[in-house]
């Protein structure tokens, strides 16, 4: 498959800035793409839409209304494999994955491009700080999400405060670090998911750019209920799924730090960079692919089964 490269964009800023690849994993999603389209910035470079198989015209109703999305079809099945997919496909500068159900707000990625502007690495999108809000959550989901977010926080020393949200950017030149599972693996026989192929993946992506010692930032993002169909999500499931995901990162990562490739804790950036800085400063060096490649490579080395 071919991808066109991106030309360079402005952020409204007047100067060259990053290009910016969307992500955006689909089921089933005829109904919501139309809003969810409608709201992308007009200077987004290039919307990766990874389709899991959907029965409905998901895949017509994307290219009807943006004939230049690129569209992907997933491996496996899950949202993780769905993701691992997409920024295979990737070609910009940057990366936003963003839901198609219409609870994240597209208009919002211009913050997470600036964050990562200012010099964080990855960007996190919180509901519940930094003026972040939901619309959507349940109690049950909120205490889970709560609780979850500590029990990492405490594991890794990390200050997240919103895990199990999908509303992330990070610089292209990472997703190696990322080391998610391989998206060329068959599925395996008796129909589970290959581990982080589903709703785990954010737990599993947000845990390891902060053990990788990334520069990690959060924006305050506001979540809206799915606008039409049913969730994908099972609250018991999917989150049982994700304690075992950040168990399995611990010792990870307890692995790696014998082997010698841990390098040091995550940084989470609190402050709002001011808007519009990025014609100030010269664009941070992207991380170079040798060594984030090399890191990952000892990771695997102490996991040689992950
Ligand atoms: N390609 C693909 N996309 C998926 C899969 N599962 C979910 N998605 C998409 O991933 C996004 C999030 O899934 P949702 O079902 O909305 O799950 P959620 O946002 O965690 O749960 P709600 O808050 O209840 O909506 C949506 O855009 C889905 O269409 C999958 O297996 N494959
Ligand atoms: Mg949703």
């Amino acid at each position: 498959m071919e991808f066109s490269t991106p030309t360079a964009n402005t952020w409204g800023n007047g100067h060259t800035s990053p290009t910016v690849s969307v992500v955006i994993p689909t089921l089933n999603e005829e109904r919501n793409l139309p809003h969810v389209f409608a709201k992308l910035p007009a200077d987004i470079n290039e919307v990766v839409l990874v389709d899991g198989g959907s029965v409905d015209r998901t895949v017509d109703v994307a290219r009807e209304l943006r004939p230049d999305v690129v569209v992907v079809h997933q491996t496996r099945t899950g949202k993780g494999n769905a993701l691992a997919c997409g920024f295979a496909a990737c070609t910009g500068d940057i990366i936003v994955m963003i839901d198609a159900d219409g609870s994240t707000d597209p208009a919002e990625i211009p913050l997470f491009v600036q964050k990562l502007v200012d010099g964080a690495d990855f960007v996190k999108g919180s509901r519940f700080n930094h003026g972040g809000h939901s619309h959507d959550i349940t109690k049950l989901r909120k205490v889970g999400n709560d609780g979850l977010n500590l029990v990492v926080n405490v594991l890794f020393g990390t200050k997240f405060t919103d895990l199990c949200y999908g509303y992330n950017a990070f610089w292209r030149s990472v997703v190696p670090v990322l080391d998610l599972p391989d998206t060329r693996l068959p599925r395996n026989p008796d129909g589970s998911k290959h581990w982080g192929d589903g709703f785990e993946i954010e737990t599993m992506i947000n845990i390891r750019a902060a053990v990788d010692g990334m520069n990690v930032g959060e924006v305050g993002s506001v979540e809206h209920r799915r606008i039409h169909g049913e969730t994908n999500l099972n609250t018991f499931r999917d989150g049982f799924r994700v304690l075992r995901t950040i168990f399995s990162e611990y010792g990870r990562m307890r692995g790696a730090k014998k082997a010698g490739a841990h390098r040091s804790r995550g940084v989470i950036v609190h402050q709002h960079g001011p808007r519009n800085t990025a014609a100030s400063k010269p664009l941070p060096a992207p991380r170079q692919r040798d060594e984030v490649g090399a890191l990952s490579t000892e990771i695997k080395r102490a996991h040689p089964h992950d």
